[in-house]
């Protein structure tokens, strides 16, 4: 059984991993409006892994027969100034995620939930992936800031990432 207050962290971490989705998805549309479809599949292909994090979340609370309570997602914004701004914002929100689910941990622990913790532990992993990936992009940005066809041959490439796994292996 969950703790009420572990409950409601767990029901607020569903709404984080929805913003997430809902912020990558905006992402999406605006690399879209900007012709780089590549980019936009890859902010797709992210937006997607944001939903399979909720949905874990969302089982898990019900697998211990916890309550979930859905509740109002913020409305994400919908333009940036370039491809480096939108990534960079994309690593910032990562870094903040990745505070949350160290927060959760520590309320498991204090809660003496082991259960809680371990599951909570995919996330600790997950989230160095998120991290990492996301960064690779903005340093690969970077790089390109003075030479404009480099944004093309990244766009390309970006293209390429395929569907997220359903368990395990995020990206
Ligand atoms: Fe759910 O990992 Fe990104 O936000």
């Amino acid at each position: 059984m969950l703790s009420e207050k572990m409950q409601k962290a767990l029901n607020d971490q569903v709404n984080a991993e929805l913003f997430s989705f809902y912020l990558y998805l905006s992402m999406a549309a605006y690399f879209e409006a900007e012709n780089l479809p590549g980019f936009a599949t890859w902010m797709r292909m992210q937006a997607d892994e944001e939903m399979i994090h909720a949905m874990k979340f969302f089982d898990y609370i019900n697998e211990r027969n916890g309550r979930v309570n859905l509740g109002a997602i913020e409305a994400p914004k919908t333009e940036w100034d370039s491809a480096l701004a939108a990534f960079e914002e994309a690593l910032e929100h990562e870094k903040y995620i990745s505070g949350r689910i160290n927060d959760l941990v520590a309320l498991a622990i204090a809660e003496n939930d082991h259960a809680t913790n371990s599951f909570l532990q995919w996330f600790v992993d997950e989230q160095v992936e998120e991290e990492a990936s996301v960064d690779a992009v903005v340093q690969d940005l970077r790089r390109v800031a003075d030479f404009p066809p480099g944004i093309f041959m990244m766009d390309r490439e970006l293209g390429t990432r395929g569907p997220a796994a359903a368990e395990g292996e995020g990206g």
